[in-house]
């Protein structure tokens, strides 16, 4: 029995390898320690309106706190991990007052969330026709990536894929923190692997750098604060405190790690859905601001920023114009003051007086 195991758990890593994942691990499906603090993080009210991750099962218990919870017949986690960098600058060494910019993860022809699930259904494929081979009974599998009721990062840990970071990111010793993860429970128990050790050591560089302060202490990051969330899932006003720390960042935020030491020599993707469309790589902020919906279907069609909306994406291109300093934008941002969406009318109303302020 103990052979077949091993056996089931190599073909999963050479199916996980043939996918094109460039790491792949096993981790326990019990409650590691890390998951102890999500009930506090839920509590503390760090998940600002993500309300999805406060799911709870019929005895008020948090989905995400532990598998025991959200998926009792789990026995391990199969966890793969792609790189999808490409060979462009980071966010921290391009600074064009005319442009934005748009994290790494969301320059990619194909949402991240299809590439990822595509290949991870390949393993899981794999796993079934092992398990299958070797007559084991009736077998539950699950894939997931984001969307499953589990703390993806806490598994990859236990699964050797890479340690927690402070800035609460898988960072991997080789590869870096560019990685995508994906994870598939399974009924069946397999060898875990070793879980990876804390190489970030006395640095907290990542801390440092966080315009915004959301890295509240080691590991800890409040959504609320962190330039990701405002621009991606915060709907309606972004909190005027917090506007001028967004700087030129229109969608997500990478600052965090861009500093980190172990993404200084960070390999590229060989992947090619996560090669750059066109334009995303530091796009003009007049051509976000004034794109038609019509335009944006089309330029964002199966991007994930399409998550954003229209609405988000034209309130954030104004909040970092707002931050440019540059004044060339003030005739455009009066038009878009009086804009009919008024999240962009009053981002718009900010940013001009904040220019007008940063140019006297
Ligand atoms: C919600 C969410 C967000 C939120 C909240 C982020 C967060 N840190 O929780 C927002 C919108 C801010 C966000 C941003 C980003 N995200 Co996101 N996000 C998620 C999602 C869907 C859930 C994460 C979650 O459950 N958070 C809850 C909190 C409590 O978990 P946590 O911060 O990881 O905290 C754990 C550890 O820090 C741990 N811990 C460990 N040691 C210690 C020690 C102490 C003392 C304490 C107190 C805690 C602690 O405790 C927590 C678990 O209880 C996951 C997918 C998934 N299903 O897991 C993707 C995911 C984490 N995101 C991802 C990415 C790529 C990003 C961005 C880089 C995107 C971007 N460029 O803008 C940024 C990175 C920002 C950052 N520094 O984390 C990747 C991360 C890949 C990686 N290498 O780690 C994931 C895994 C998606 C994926 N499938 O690839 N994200
Ligand atoms: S993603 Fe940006 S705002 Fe969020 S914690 Fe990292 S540096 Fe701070
Ligand atoms: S910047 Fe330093 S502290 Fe932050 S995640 Fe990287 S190594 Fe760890």
């Amino acid at each position: 029995m103990a052979s077949q195991i091993s056996d089931v758990k190599a073909i999963v890593k050479r199916a996980a390898e043939q996918a094109g994942f460039d790491l792949a691990g096993i981790a326990p499906a019990a409650d590691a320690a890390e998951l102890r603090h999500f009930p506090e993080w839920i509590a503390a009210g760090h998940a600002g309106e993500m309300k999805y991750l406060e799911a709870r099962n019929d005895h008020g218990a948090l989905k995400r706190a532990s598998l025991a919870t959200a998926a009792p017949w789990a026995r391990s986690v199969v966890v793969c991990a792609i790189n999808y960098n490409t060979e462009n600058p980071y966010s921290t060494q391009v600074h064009d007052p005319s442009r934005g910019w748009i994290s790494r993860y969301a320059w990619s022809r194909e949402d991240y969330h299809d590439a990822v699930l595509r290949r991870l259904k390949q393993v899981e494929v794999a796993l079934r026709q092992a398990v299958v081979a070797e007559q084991q009974p009736a077998l539950t599998t699950r894939s997931y990536v984001d969307t499953g009721p589990i703390v993806e990062r806490v598994f990859a840990k236990y699964a050797g894929v890479g340690w927690i970071g402070k800035n609460t990111c898988i960072i991997n010793q080789k590869k870096g923190s560019w990685l995508f993860l994906g994870v598939i429970l399974t009924s069946l128990e397999l060898a875990p692997d070793v879980p990876a050790p804390d190489r970030c050591g006395t640095c907290t560089r990542c801390i440092e750098a966080c315009p915004t302060d959301a890295i509240l202490a080691p590991y800890q990051l409040d959504s609320n604060k962190c330039i990701s969330y405002l621009t991606i899932e915060k709907r309606g006003s972004i909190p005027e405190d917090l506007r001028a720390g967004i700087g030129h960042h229109i969608f997500g935020c990478d600052i965090c790690q861009d500093v980190c030491p172990w993404n200084r020599k960070a390999p590229a993707s060989a992947a090619p859905e996560f090669e750059p469309r066109s334009g995303l790589v530091n796009p003009a902020l007049v051509w976000l601001a004034e794109m038609s919906a019509v335009e944006f279907r089309a330029v964002f069609r199966g991007s994930p920023i399409r998550r954003t909306k229209r609405s988000g994406l034209r309130r954030n291109a104004a909040i970092a114009m707002g931050n440019s300093g540059n004044k060339e934008f003030l005739p455009l941002l009066d038009q878009l003051a009086a804009d009919e969406d008024q999240t962009v009318g009053e981002s718009a109303q900010w940013a001009r007086a904040r220019l007008l302020r940063s140019t006297e």
